[in-house]
């Protein structure tokens, strides 16, 4: 488990994202931290050893990561997996018995929902949906069997804010923990443990790693609440392997300067998408009618890269101008440095029941932006001539 000790807390954001577990290889000097690419490390005598014995418990690529996740979340520990959705499972499986509750935001992503529906459900694991996002809409649901409050904020893909600090009060006054989902923002814009929540998880795929090379997951909190994650990802296996975790560290050197561009570049859409005549809605928490604006404000350093708009014209016309994109992909996932666009009641929220869905407000006009890094101009045409149709 990676451990966010020393000075980092008195460094800046980006000298953290650089430097934090970063140190110079102690074996060699090695500038960067090297791929070690073992399974395995040779012992002096038996249980003699450097700190390591086997990958799947620890490897010192994967610390290195760990500990720079931790100490950009600002929390004392990080785990760092396979997959988001591997991450998300080790705090369910670690955090939650049968009988237990979660209680979740509607919005969320399409997986997570499958994993709780489909996975923790038939083990006895239930999950209750809060469409209401305000404080008083979770205490609603929260019962004594709630182990768990989990939520995404900007939320995928609808980018609703939910008030933390106000969530983590409702959770802790009823014995639950919050589990914040941070991969819209990254904790370059909003750290949750900071406004109280327990454990912060992240789709590394996303902006962490921020080049689309890579799938991998964090967890981050404080030493206490990741003993028992921790147990589970050596118990159960779902690690970063050291090419994915060089993946990410390299990609979380650049996370502050690649956020500031992304949150220009989105600003700018959005703002234009607002004016479109083909565009019926957009949803942005930078806007200032956005219902969440004053709580982004509140907790997040900049709105985000992400931007969902509803075409006039429904389904058809959605899926028109998506396949006349030339420049934006046609593709899942997010956060990388290319703009990338989504159908989400087609792709990554199909997995939701179609009634369900419509009813939570992810209907077939739908797009969702994943808004790079190139020159804004660029995109702003390649939307343009797409929405053209
Ligand atoms: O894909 P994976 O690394 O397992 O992460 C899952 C995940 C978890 N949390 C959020 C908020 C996510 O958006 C995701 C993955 N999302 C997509 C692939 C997507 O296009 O929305």
């Amino acid at each position: 488990m990676g451990r966010a000790t020393g000075n980092y807390g008195e460094w800046g954001f980006a000298t953290r994202a650089i430097h934090a577990g970063q140190e110079p290889d102690p074996a060699t000097g090695a500038t960067i931290v090297p791929i070690y690419a073992t399974s395995t490390f040779t012992q002096e005598a038996p249980g003699q050893h450097k700190g390591y014995e086997y990958s799947r418990t620890a490897n010192p690529t994967r610390t290195a990561l760990e500990t720079a996740l931790a100490a950009l979340e600002g929390g004392e520990c990080g785990l760092a997996f396979a997959s988001g959705l591997a991450a998300t499972t080790a705090v369910l499986a670690a955090l939650l018995r049968p009988g237990d509750e979660v209680v979740a935001a509607a919005d969320l992503y399409g997986g997570t929902f499958r994993l709780l529906d489909k996975v923790f459900q038939p083990w006895g694991v239930t999950a209750r949906y809060s469409d209401d996002r305000s404080p008083t809409g979770f205490a609603n649901l929260l019962t004594a069997k709630t182990r768990l409050v989990w939520v995404e904020t900007p939320t995928n893909p609808l980018l609703h804010i939910l008030d933390i600090a106000a969530i983590a009060e409702v959770a802790h006054r009823h014995g639950a923990l919050l589990a914040v989902d941070n991969t819209f923002a990254s904790p370059y814009l909003q750290q949750p443990l900071r406004l109280g929540a327990d454990l912060v998880v992240h789709s590394t795929t996303k902006y962490l790693g921020g080049h689309s090379d890579v799938v991998g997951g964090c967890v981050v909190g404080s030493r206490q609440v990741l003993e028992p994650i921790q147990f589970y990802q050596n118990a159960a296996g779902a690690v970063a392997g050291p090419f994915d975790a060089f993946l990410v560290l390299r990609g979380l050197k650049t996370l502050a300067v690649r956020m500031e561009q992304h949150c220009a570049n989105a600003r700018v859409l959005a703002e234009w998408l607002c004016r479109h005549p083909a565009v019926e809605r957009v949803y942005y928490p930078g806007l200032p009618d956005h219902p969440g604006h004053e709580v982004a404000r509140r907790q997040m350093r900049d709105f985000g890269g992400m931007i969902s708009f509803r075409v006039r014209g429904g389904g058809e016309q959605a899926r028109r101008v998506l396949s006349r994109l030339r420049l934006i992909s046609l593709a899942e996932s997010l956060g990388g440095v290319e703009s990338l666009a989504c159908h989400p009641a087609t792709m990554t929220h199909a997995s939701i029941p179609p009634q369900l869905r419509e009813a939570r407000g992810i209907d077939d006009g739908l797009i969702r932006l994943s808004v790079g890094i190139e020159t804004v101009d660029d995109l702003r045409a390649d939307l343009a001539q797409a929405l053209a149709c």
